[in-house]
């Protein structure tokens, strides 16, 4: 008989989101939803999926891209490293001057070759745990994505780190006292470290500021940053950066994940995108540029080429500016839920940059308030212990629903009073 991965028995319980659609089922199953009461359907500002749908111009791409397939001249199969027009796209519209004039890309704009397409974000931070091996020290920003620490935890992610998360992985937090910063003194030498901004689940934007000390901590100890940009297209103020790659030094130590699932409404279309510099290199010289090539081209076919065609169609100037339009529409919606909970005395951040709002409630159990927030108001929510220990005692609302669901929720959670 063959043996199983034993880093799947290091796991703790299942991933965070079935968990909470296993909880909702179980609380509908016992207060089944009466449709002439329509105070009982079930809201859900949890899992942070998109509603809307995809707006004309890019919807048209994606339509163009299926209707090319009918045809002989448009015809296209395998595409392994990405259709190169998307490639030269992303690298002109999110990589362009403003990185090459930080000096980030000493030798200009960045290169096709440096970008990756992908199936989404998530799946490349799966994916490049290949890059490294078991053994490898994993540091994360505590509260963060779980997808950082469970997949480093699959991959044997292994350090002397103890104490209320994964044993093995590194947690750094990112409180209301740090700012939604980690004490970078605390970074371990020779790590990769999980970086978000905008932050899942905080919402916190890193200052240019930050992620110069950022970039020149994770130099100065040797450390790869994995730079989780998802949630770019919802910075608001001019003065945060949108890419590691405005800083400069950057090219030398960081990866950057990034997708089209939540700027342009991709969650069920999948398409994502990767950038690893050529001036990347491991410990031994070896360049990370080569290797990723080696991987994608290995255990990769690419992204479907009707999703390419619509972020394509994305990327162009109308497409541009519909992303602006989703974004500021489900920053509405973030804006609503904020006042709601400051209307009741709730601290709370986020929302102003990035689609979530994180929830302060003192001394309370996260998962408890979640089933309070469940029962009193039919509001699925994510407890915010689900994303480290850190997140203890918070709650994160997504900004995520149609609008009339979200003004709604907002208006239930108005039972959350205390008299
Ligand atoms: N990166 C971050 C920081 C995310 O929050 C998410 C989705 C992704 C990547 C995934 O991007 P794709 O390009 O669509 O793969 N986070 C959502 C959905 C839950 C999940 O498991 O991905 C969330 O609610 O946190």
């Amino acid at each position: 008989m063959i043996h199983r991965n034993p880093n799947l028995a290091r796991l703790k319980a299942g991933y965070l989101f079935p968990e909470i659609a296993r909880r909702r089922r179980e609380f509908a199953a016992a207060h089944p939803e009466d449709p002439a009461r329509p105070e009982t359907r079930i809201i859900s500002l949890g899992v942070g999926n998109t509603t809307e749908p995809v707006l004309p111009h890019i919807g048209a791409g994606l339509t163009e891209g299926a209707r090319k397939l009918g045809t002989v001249e448009g015809y296209s199969g395998y595409q392994d490293e990405g259709l190169a027009k998307l490639r030269e796209q992303i690298a002109a519209v999110f990589y362009g001057a403003h990185c090459a004039a930080s000096g980030a890309a000493s030798s200009g704009a960045f290169s096709i070759e440096e970008i990756f397409i992908s199936d989404g974000a998530k799946c490349d931070i799966g994916r490049l745990q290949l890059l490294f091996g078991a053994g490898t020290k994993a540091a994360v920003q505590d509260p963060s994505y779980p997808v950082y620490v469970d997949g480093s935890v699959l991959a044997g992610a292994a350090g002397d780190w103890t104490g209320a998360g994964y044993e093995g992985i590194c947690y750094l937090p990112c409180t209301a006292e740090n700012g939604y910063f980690p004490d970078l003194e605390k970074l371990p030498e020779n790590a990769l470290f999980y970086f978000c901004s905008p932050n899942n689940p905080t919402g916190a934007a890193a200052s240019r500021e930050q992620l110069i000390q950022l970039v020149t901590a994770a130099r100065k100890k040797g450390c790869i940053v994995i730079f989780d940009a998802a949630y770019a297209e919802y910075i608001r103020d001019p003065s945060l950066p949108k890419t590691i790659f405005e800083i400069p030094g950057s090219r030398e130590c960081a990866i950057e994940v990034n997708s089209f699932s939540k700027p342009a409404g991709f969650t069920g279309v999948r398409l994502g995108w990767t950038v690893v510099p050529k001036e990347l290199k491991y410990a031994g010289g070896e360049s990370l540029n080569a290797d990723w090539t080696r991987i994608t081209g290995t255990i990769f076919n690419g992204a479907s080429n009707i999703a390419q065609s619509g972020g394509l169609a994305a990327l162009s100037e109308t497409g541009l500016a519909e992303i602006h339009q989703l974004c500021d529409f489900y920053l509405g919606n973030a804006a609503l839920i904020r006042t709601a909970l400051q209307k009741l005395g709730i601290t709370c951040v986020g929302g102003d940059n990035s689609p979530y709002i994180w929830a302060c409630f003192p001394g309370r159990d996260s998962w408890e308030v979640f089933a309070e927030i469940l029962e009193k108001c039919r509001v699925v929510t994510t407890p915010g212990a689900g994303f480290g220990p850190a997140g203890q005692s918070f709650i994160r609302f997504s900004a995520f629903g149609h609008r009339p669901d979200v003004e709604e929720a907002c208006r239930r959670l108005e039972k959350l009073r205390i008299s």
